[in-house]
């Protein structure tokens, strides 16, 4: 069992604010409910949340709205709760990373919320934001989360998808004025899923969310918020993604949890599926300079009680650090820098033209290669392969 694993192991991975690991409210916080069956756990008070969590290491939190404050509540229960919340964070050193909105739980949503065909329902969607955000803001987020649970679509019939963008886009271009005029100092972070709970979303993937961000008035303040499970029900490499994302300064966060391809989104614990993407993820991103949040948006299994719960969130942050360490090992390891080599890995990196004129093209035409010589030689990818597999395995 993860948090009581003794010996100089359990030392070396023991997580610290430092690592900036992050957790929503709603994943330590998920009592177990799922679509055919009721909660198995008591619903946690966040403040005991943040506690526990400091307790294990974590950096910090992030949360929807609703996480802590209920929507319906009147402007004194919402700053006495806001309040609270601010005295604990005090009190364990612990911030809040990220803040959202809750545009899927109720009724009012089921036919979308920025994309909702009924523009009342639009209009409360943004106005439900608005307050999110200043709560985010009171809280000190410095990025905000959109993701678009409901914008999507059963009946093909039911929306003109070239409408529902038009609308997303109308929304994030108001949503970033207004908080440049609150000068909050946030930035977006789009987080795309395929489908689930609606039959087809609108921006399913990473691809399709950063060719939109491209479209906005706002394009520098809106980055992404990619998700392990969501890429991967998509039958795409997270990895990939995520490199791609990096690639084009949009990594403006990200959640982090494990997914088996072709299933309904899990959320299970960091890295207990797909070690292989799981680590070079994590190398990925150590390598990258990306400094925001770790965060995990997964959650324990239903199966778990509250000693469960608190071993996933500890194990989330375990399996990233012992990843982490392998990634290390890995840059320092002779016998895989010679396979690299061997793969011509550091050849991608020379440009293989460099900038056109009438002279190189010339030059180039009149010597291109022999392909049948070019192609004799092998690439070495069997033994980098499983000399990485040997490192991930624990035998080098
Ligand atoms: C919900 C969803 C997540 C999102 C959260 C933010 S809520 O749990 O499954 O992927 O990141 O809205
Ligand atoms: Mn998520
Ligand atoms: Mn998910």
């Amino acid at each position: 069992m993860v948090l009581t694993t003794g010996g100089a192991a359990h030392e070396a991975y023991r997580p610290t604010s430092a690592d900036k690991f992050t957790f929503g409210l709603w994943t330590v916080g998920n009592a177990g409910r799922d679509t055919f069956g009721s909660e198995t756990r008591p619903r946690l008070d966040p403040n005991d949340s943040v506690r526990k969590l400091a307790e294990l290491g974590a950096y910090g939190i992030s949360m929807h709205d609703d996480d802590l404050v209920p929507y319906d509540a009147s402007p004194a229960e919402r700053d006495r709760i806001v309040g609270r919340l601010k005295e604990t964070l005090a009190d364990t050193g612990m911030v809040v990373a990220m803040a959202t909105t809750n545009l899927f739980g109720h009724p009012v949503f089921k036919d979308g919320a920025f994309t909702s065909n009924d523009r009342a329902v639009r209009r409360y969607a943004i106005a439900k934001t608005m307050r999110a955000i200043d709560i985010g803001a009171e809280l000190g987020a410095k990025i905000y989360v959109f993701w678009g649970g409901r914008e999507g679509v059963e009946a093909m019939a039911s929306k003109r998808p070239g409408d529902a963008l038009d609308r997303f886009r109308e929304t994030m271009d108001f949503l970033c004025e207004y908080v440049i005029d609150r000068k909050y100092g946030m930035r977006f972070a789009m987080e795309p899923k395929p489908n689930e709970p609606r039959g087809d979303t609108f921006l399913p993937t990473v691809g399709h969310a950063l060719a939109f961000i491209g479209t906005l008035a706002h394009p520098e303040m809106v980055g992404l918020n990619p998700e392990t499970a969501h890429e991967t029900m998509s039958g795409l490499s997270f990895y990939h993604a995520v490199a791609q994302t990096l690639w084009q300064g949009k990594l403006f966060h990200i959640d982090l949890n494990g997914q088996k391809i072709g299933r309904y989104d899990q959320d299970l614990r960091f890295g207990s599926e797909g070690i292989k993407d799981a680590f070079f993820l994590v190398k990925l991103l150590e390598e990258s300079g990306y400094e925001g949040p770790r965060h995990f948006d997964a959650h324990s299994y239903r199966s778990e009680n509250m000693e469960g719960v608190w071993d996933f969130a500890a194990g989330c942050m375990r399996t990233y650090l012992i990843l982490k360490e392998k990634a290390k090992r890995f840059a320092a390891d002779p016998e895989i820098t010679a396979a690299l080599a061997a793969a011509s890995v550091p050849e991608l990196a020379l440009p293989s033209v460099g900038r056109y004129s009438a002279k190189s093209a010339a030059e180039l035409a009149a010597n291109p290669g022999d392909p049948n010589e070019l192609a004799r030689r092998g690439y070495g990818n069997e033994r980098l392969d499983q000399l990485v597999m040997e490192l991930l395995m624990g035998v080098r």
